[in-house]
């Protein structure tokens, strides 16, 4: 590439060649000083049962290497039973590139006797915030950006039981896969034997695909060639079996994230452990850019067009409706350790 460029600026300079190096390709590094400058944001919301480790997965991922380099989070009170959504944002910094990482940690799902509409409350805050995004792009005085708080990414934990899917498992991936990216993880893998985790992982995909639930990444949103077996890879491997801890210990004189046990430390980020790195690298070091542009693109915008044709294009009287999710809004705890 170099040596390409080279020899067309040298024609150019020669004045022989008109059609040589324009420099077109540095749009790249001027992307990259943008965005660098901007920073950007991204939103993860973990659902789930009562006591499957979702609060403590959380942690794990804000303790691990997406954030050990720059930020500590100062939170190291006892994990308690999560009584509301609640948004805990961190700034990640590494090389100079600023992401504002939201977890919106929800309270135990399906806890009832009766689950009848369990996922109202998700299925709510969700659209709470495309109906946020919304308002602020349909306003006259735009902001130059806006605040971004749709959920990028959904990830749902499955008791590590064994058997299969439950109907509540299904009822719940079947709606929020419509309005958002799913990831599916078996919570608490530590609790199965290699066999039973391979083919509860099986029974699951068969689970899923009988039932007609599309969890990310999507099939038919496959871009090229090349996305469809780096994606089918990932199809192959969901739903990924994770282990979260809020403790770190020593092996072989290294810290490492793990839950020790009397039988010796699972270690969390261990790939022969657990999938628990898989499931990180897939949402921050490989998807990340993607989650975002189907929750824009494909997500967002169903839900835009939907809203749109429902007041009759009429848009002033969208934006001058008064708004009733604010008081709402304002329920939702949200809390920020920048
Ligand atoms: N064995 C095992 N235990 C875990 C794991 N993750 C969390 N736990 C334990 O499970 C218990 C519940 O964890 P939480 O993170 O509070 O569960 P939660 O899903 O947030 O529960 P709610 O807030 O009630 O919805 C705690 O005692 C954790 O230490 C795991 O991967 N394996
Ligand atoms: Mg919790």
């Amino acid at each position: 590439r170099e040596e390409e460029r080279g020899m067309s600026e040298r024609g150019g300079i020669g004045g022989a060649d008109l059609f040589g190096y324009v420099g077109i390709e540095s749009v790249l590094d001027q992307m990259r000083r943008k965005t660098v400058k901007a920073g950007f944001e991204f939103n993860i919301m973990v659902v789930g049962q009562s006591g499957l480790g979702k609060s403590t997965l959380v942690n794990t991922l804000f303790k691990s290497k997406v954030s050990r380099k720059s930020c500590t989070p100062n939170y190291e009170e006892k994990i308690s039973k999560t009584v509301r959504l609640h948004a805990v944002s961190h700034v990640i910094e590494e090389k100079g590139v600023k992401m504002k990482l939201t977890v919106i940690d929800t309270p135990g799902f399906g806890d009832q006797i009766n689950n009848q509409n369990c996922w109202e409350p998700i299925v709510k805050y969700v659209n709470e915030q495309y109906e946020k995004y919304l308002r602020e792009e349909l306003n006259v005085n735009r902001k130059r950006r806006i605040p971004d708080s749709r959920v990028h990414c959904c990830i749902y934990f499955l008791p590590a039981s064994g058997h299969s899917l439950r109907p509540i498992d299904v009822e719940f991936m079947k709606r929020l896969g419509k309005i958002v990216s799913i990831v599916p993880v078996i919570a608490k893998a530590d609790t199965l034997t290699l066999e039973e985790r391979q083919e509860f992982k099986e029974r699951i995909r068969q689970d899923l695909e009988a039932n007609g639930i599309h969890v990310y990444p999507q099939r038919e949103l496959d871009e090229d060639p090349e996305d469809r077996i780096l994606n089918d890879r990932i199809r192959d491997s969901i739903p990924f079996a994770v282990v979260g801890t809020d403790k770190e210990h020593q092996v072989n004189g290294h810290k490492v994230l793990g839950r020790k046990t009397k039988w010796g430390i699972i270690e969390v980020e261990n790939v022969a452990h657990c999938e628990f790195a898989n499931l990180r690298d897939l949402l921050i070091r490989s998807h990340l850019q993607d989650l975002k542009d189907v929750a824009h693109n494909v997500h967002y915008e169903t839900y835009r067009v939907r809203r749109l044709n429902e007041s009759n294009m009429n848009l002033s009287e969208l934006v001058l409706s008064s708004w009733p999710l604010q008081n709402k809004m304002d329920k939702c705890e949200t809390e920020s350790h920048l």
